[in-house]
């Protein structure tokens, strides 16, 4: 079998930790790449230079792509642009439907108050390159900054001889303002500091390979990040109704993305996960990628379970909290009811997680080793800050002054309480 079944009841601890204990990987490679983050502060092109060809072997000239991007667009196949603006569109439409409103709200006579969104003014978007170059990531991490208003989106990609085209075209048709040919760990410090050529940001997102996610997590803190993202997971939650055949389908999809992807396939009936592993058995044989498929499958934290009940996989599911869940079963809208951890759900037989990588509308962006535990993947949201606005009348200020000054006296701050009784006293305010 090139998965392994299993009974949830059987899993030992060790078993346990490796599915519910994930984590991105990046701690070989966080000594290096402290010390790529470094140069690049303190010297800036020169180092982002040097780094570009020990690692690229490539001797880049301008760090900014210029007009490639638009010309890519216009070279493109018709049905490949096509596809990019049917994507682009549905993620535009789904991400606007996000826009928070500003509201005020009277809580209590006199005492107003509200929440008002503003777009962060500039962000860096990274796009991987290589053979894991996905235009349809450039749409994702893109697309929501601009519908959040963001004034100045820009984008890093790792260089090439030749760059992707349908990448480029991807960039320009979702409307980054900046590109510059320069990946890893010192694109991440270019866009956290700044450097000669290439524009400080405010906040960085987007997926990438470990050396990315480890610089992500060592210039946070001077730049705010999104998220730290491994390698793409799915948890398949199914009952006897399920296919085996689209079960497997969606384990083997997205195992291709990465040996060290994480597949699982969980229901409460053996006989269907006997079948999901024959079927995935079968599937693979004649798959392109099949390599790093059978890799990502041989994954400890990949594997086909069952459990003696719905709610025995229910609470594997929640355990595991995966980056993709698809509910494939009669009941699905019930069983999703009692799941609280998940980065973006796909209900029902027709509902691949390609779908939602690709062209739907959501994001793939997504937090993975468990990060659904706490967050969500990439929204409109990402990109807006809040502010709290508020207008006390003299009523309002009257009825809370005691509170007030109780309170800061108690803290001994006499002046914030003074701040008030000077109001209280004048008694001006209405
Ligand atoms: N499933 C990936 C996104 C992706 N799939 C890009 C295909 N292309 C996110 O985990
Ligand atoms: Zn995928």
């Amino acid at each position: 079998m090139t998965i392994d079944v299993q009974a949830i009841a059987d899993l030992g601890p060790g078993d346990r930790a490796a599915f519910f204990e994930r984590d991105a990987g990046i701690e070989a490679v966080s000594g290096d790449v402290t010390e790529i983050v470094e140069r690049v502060r303190t010297e800036g092109d020169v180092a982002v230079r040097e780094f570009t060809s020990e690692f690229d072997g490539i001797e880049v000239g301008n760090l900014e792509i210029t007009d490639e991007c638009e010309r890519a667009a216009d070279a493109i196949d018709d049905g490949i642009r096509d596809a990019i603006e049917t994507a682009a569109a549905n993620v535009r439409e789904f991400h606007e439907a996000q826009l928070p409103d500003d509201w005020r709200r009277e809580f209590s006579e006199g005492r107003t108050l509200g929440r008002r969104f503003r777009p962060i003014e500039r962000v860096g978007v990274y796009v991987p390159g290589g053979s894991a170059a996905y235009p349809s990531s450039a749409i994702m991490g893109i697309v929501p900054a601009t519908v959040a208003g963001v004034g100045h989106v820009s984008v890093v990609t790792p260089p090439a001889d030749e760059l992707n085209p349908v990448t480029l075209a991807a960039i320009h048709i979702a409307g980054a303002d900046a590109v510059y040919r320069v990946g890893g760990a010192q694109a991440i410090a270019g866009l956290a500091y700044g450097t000669e050529s290439i524009t400080r940001v405010q906040k960085i997102v987007g997926p990438g390979n470990k050396w990315v996610t480890a610089a992500k997590a060592d210039v946070r803190g001077d730049v705010e990040i999104d998220f730290l993202a491994g390698p793409s997971e799915v948890v398949v939650v199914a009952d006897e109704t399920g296919d085996p055949e689209l079960i497997a389908a969606e384990l083997v999809a997205q195992a291709e993305h990465d040996p060290n992807a994480s597949v699982v396939a969980v229901t409460d009936d053996k006989a269907t996960a006997d079948a999901v592993a024959a079927a995935v058995d079968e599937q693979v044989d004649a798959r392109e990628r099949e390599d790093v498929i059978r890799e990502a499958l041989a994954n400890d934290a990949s594997g086909v379970l069952y459990g003696r009940s719905m709610s025995e996989v229910i609470l594997f599911t929640e355990a595991y909290a995966p980056e993709h869940l698809s509910i494939i079963a009669d009941d699905d809208e019930s069983i999703l009811e009692r799941i609280e951890s998940a980065g973006s759900v796909f209900l029902g037989p027709n509902t691949p997680v390609a779908a939602g990588d690709y062209a739907s509308g959501t994001n793939h962006v997504l937090p993975t080793n468990g990060g659904a535990r706490v967050t969500g993947g990439l929204s409109v949201e990402t990109f807006l800050r809040s502010t709290t606005v508020q207008r006390l009348s003299g009523e309002g200020l009257a009825e809370l002054g005691e509170t007030i000054t109780t309170l800061a006296d108690a803290e001994g701050l006499e002046a914030h309480a003074e701040s008030v009784r000077t109001r209280l006293d004048e008694g001006t305010n209405q």
